[in-house]
């Protein structure tokens, strides 16, 4: 049986910014729904004009996915402007919890929850954003011991680097030089999945000497794209460099951090946003990911691809090729 890792999961439309995870035996893919349009391609992000949430089931990691139809629409949406991106899911006491940013109507990022009876939706959107949430990539993440945490940023575009505090000034930008760099958050969630059940946090990384990584650290700095995941009783924070095209993982024995910078998981993918999510299948480690392969490199038509994720005998991540597709 011929392989599709490292092949186009979805070919008959552009998918991006895969949230994987394992529900009733199968394999859910969460994308953003890239739009086969014409348009500007700039550092904010305008050419991520998405308007609708797909979501897709792969029986198992030979089966090439089902898509499930549309899940949500930004139409239904009364809160939001534009710009639906990147979106997770998650599971609790039967009901399905779909997240996902978008610009409100004053053109800030946010952050929505939409809620379904299974993991193939449709998802009902709530009326308005969840209170105390801006930015972008939300990460839904189950703990062991049942408490879920909700983890989310993205600077540039996705107006992280706005922040500070949790509170927005226009003045604030990117930290340059040896200053702290702007950090991903992270809350737990209240019991209903509605709101957050705290202030929102940093989600610090260290350097090998236990210093916060730095501005100027392009390489290894947070940008985009949390991902959170628990092997073992150790915590995985996962990211993206954005401007330096990484993925990156770093590791903490408390969910809050700080993470101690670990290495990289994938070089640059064709086109310039690279984001993921790592899910345990089969006894195995996978890695969801989305380059430009099918468009040849049009940024904002990115196509869905997984291949097996291995660890070292330490429990780093093996660093893999980006561009071997
Ligand atoms: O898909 C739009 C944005 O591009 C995502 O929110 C970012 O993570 C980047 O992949």
């Amino acid at each position: 049986m011929a392989s599709i890792q490292k092949r186009p999961l979805v070919t008959d439309t552009f998918t991006a910014d895969p949230s994987a995870h394992v529900f009733n035996g199968k394999i859910y893919i969460y994308p953003s729904h890239d739009r086969d349009i014409e348009t500007i391609d700039n550092d904010n992000g305008d050419q991520y004009d998405m308007r609708d949430y797909h979501v897709y089931e792969m029986d198992d990691e030979n089966t090439l996915p089902r898509d499930c139809g549309k899940v949500l629409d930004i139409e239904e949406i009364p809160w939001v402007s534009k710009q639906l991106w990147a979106p997770d899911c998650a599971e609790k006491d039967g009901k399905y919890y779909f997240y996902y940013p978008a610009r409100d109507k004053d053109n800030f990022f946010r952050i929505g929850v939409a809620i379904g009876d299974s993991p193939k939706g449709p998802f009902k959107p709530e009326p308005n954003y969840i209170p105390g949430t801006y930015s972008i990539d939300p990460c839904i993440f189950p703990d062991t011991d049942k408490e879920y945490y909700l983890t989310w940023g993205g600077i540039w575009g996705g107006q992280l680097d706005k922040y500070r505090n949790n509170k927005y000034d226009e003045n604030n930008n990117e930290p340059t030089g040896d200053t702290p760099a702007v950090c991903a958050k992270i809350a737990k969630m209240s019991p209903d999945m509605k709101t957050l059940a705290e202030e929102p946090r940093d989600i610090v990384i260290v350097d090998e000497n236990g210093k916060p990584l730095t501005g100027k650290d392009h390489d290894r700095r947070y940008f985009e794209g949390p991902w959170l995941f628990k092997k073992g009783d150790t915590y995985y924070f996962t990211y993206s460099t954005g401007d330096t095209h990484f993925l990156q993982w770093s590791t903490s024995k408390n969910v809050y951090g700080p993470y101690t910078y670990g290495g990289k998981i994938l070089t640059p993918v064709l086109g310039w946003t690279t984001h993921h999510s790592i899910l345990e299948f089969n006894g195995k480690w996978w890695l969801f990911y989305h380059d430009c392969e099918i468009s040849k490199g049009v940024n904002h038509k990115r196509n869905v691809k997984f291949r097996e994720l291995k660890f070292d005998d330490k429990g780093g991540i093996i660093c893999m090729d980006g561009m071997d597709i």
